[in-house]
């Protein structure tokens, strides 16, 4: 018996996504993402790399399916490239890409592993970008039209569906600070992105309740706790809580409660931003019930009140901790608020972790190996808190690794290491790193 013992049939899982691991940007078929011309446009990426390989898994998934089955892994967590089964974004559908993700979720069926599947991670079809993307109010349709193929094409062999995967990554860091594809800088188009994004969740939600699948539906949102910087300091105070509003009950509250963040809006609005054009009927569609929430969390805030920060007048500052080959501060006790938090305030019967880790300066030693500690005990950390809020009544019933594997970090291109499992990027070498052993007898023990 584990001094931390999870509940019977806990989902212990790892995630990745499409543009991040698969290369094979134009094999198969595939059109072009946003993210490939992102990456091939210079000046976007740290290290000047580019998606166009990552980490091959569009060859080499058996291999990679191989490994998740040595070290006991349950749930898979994948993303579908919208550009491979759609190259044009809408219009007709590539049999190849629904082949490659076939033979994937059958590959990880016949090994005894579930599947999560993420429709959209970030990797748009070009084509719809250049008819305005998510900030096209169109794409709640070309969304819907999108998801259907999926669920009749590979729903008899998906466990798990997400909708979507941090849609607030999509509309802030993709239109407001223009760190991801498509690149702009532009507040008031963001927000309205975002209510594009939650109306394509919600059509997404529809269609499935036609379909009659039975697995769960639900959504991967990114949170994290804000705390004022100085927690005497009232202005202080109010930017942390304006702050967690923007990263949190942006997209929560449009979902779980049917209505957006009043004094968050009424506050944008004061300081001159657009708010989103919201029609008749769009809370409805936004707000069905979901069968799991899925958090993605890693850090907290620390926040500032500095009113010259546009739009928001919230600075997040570092506090000196430990921190991850990210720069994301290490507060494992901020997991155990937010868990608490999310419990409290939208009540989901189901709560899985889809994203949790952190990124290290790995490399393979002269022995062969790679040697890990501060990712296991970033995890260990994280995961002592998951059970002490699982204690407390907070219903987890899944943690995912991020990420099974190194790979394209966005931005940050190859350049940061999330993987547990090692990838060399001039051979495809893979080698699991110590976290991936420790991770596996946590599964084994199904605790620590
Ligand atoms: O790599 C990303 C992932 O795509 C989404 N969540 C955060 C991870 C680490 O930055």
């Amino acid at each position: 018996m584990s001094a931390y013992q999870f509940p019977e049939g806990f989902e212990w899982g790892t995630a990745t996504a499409s543009y991040q691991i698969e290369g094979g940007w134009n094999a198969g078929g595939k059109g072009e993402s946003i993210w490939d011309r992102f990456c091939h446009t210079p000046g976007h990426i740290h290290d000047d790399s580019v998606g166009d390989t990552a980490c091959d898994f569009y060859h080499r998934y058996g291999e990679d399916i191989g490994i998740l089955k040595e070290l006991g892994i349950k749930v898979y967590r994948l993303s579908i490239s919208w550009p491979r089964i759609f190259p044009e974004g809408t219009g007709a559908v590539n049999k190849e890409g629904i082949d490659f993700y076939r033979n994937v979720l059958q590959r990880l069926h016949d090994n005894g592993i579930k599947s999560a599947v993420t429709m959209y991670h970030w990797d748009l079809p070009q084509k719809l970008q250049d008819r305005g993307g998510w900030a096209n109010r169109e794409i709640a349709d070309w969304f819907r039209a999108y998801v259907k193929v999926l669920y009749e094409r590979l729903g008899d062999l998906v466990d798990t569906w997400i909708t979507l995967n941090e849609p607030i990554c999509t509309s802030m860091a993709g239109y407001w600070y223009g760190e991801h594809a498509p690149g702009y800088h532009d507040y008031s188009m963001a927000l309205q992105a975002s209510h594009h994004l939650l109306l394509a969740h919600g059509a997404a939600v529809e269609e499935y309740r036609k379909t009659g699948l039975k697995a769960d539906i639900g959504i991967t949102l990114n949170m994290n706790m804000s705390y004022p910087f100085d927690p005497k300091n009232r202005a202080d105070i109010e930017a942390a809580k304006r702050n967690q509003e923007h990263s949190n009950n942006l997209f929560g509250d449009p979902i779980f409660l049917g209505k957006y963040p009043e004094e968050l809006f009424a506050y944008l609005e004061k300081r001159g931003a657009v708010l989103p054009d919201i029609r008749q009927g769009d809370i409805e569609i936004i707000s069905q019930k979901l069968d799991f929430f899925g958090l993605n969390t890693y850090f907290t805030d620390h926040v500032k009140a500095d009113e010259s920060r546009w739009p928001l007048g919230a600075l997040s500052l570092k506090t000196g901790r430990p921190h991850t080959d990210a720069d994301w501060e290490v507060n494992p006790e901020g997991m155990y608020d937010l868990l608490k938090w999310i419990h409290g305030r939208y009540k989901p019967q189901k709560l899985i972790i889809t994203e949790n880790g952190a990124a290290c300066n790995d490399w393979v030693n002269l022995e062969g190996k790679v040697s890990d500690p501060n990712r296991i005990d970033y995890i260990h950390r994280y995961l002592i808190q998951v059970h002490k809020a699982i204690g407390e009544g907070v219903p987890v019933k899944g943690y995912y690794v991020w990420c099974f594997c190194d790979n394209f970090e966005w931005a940050w291109g190859l350049s940061r290491r999330f993987g547990m499992v090692h990838v060399d990027y001039a051979t495809q070498k893979r080698t699991p790193k110590e976290s991936a052993y420790w991770y596996s007898k946590v599964i084994r023990d199904n605790g620590f």
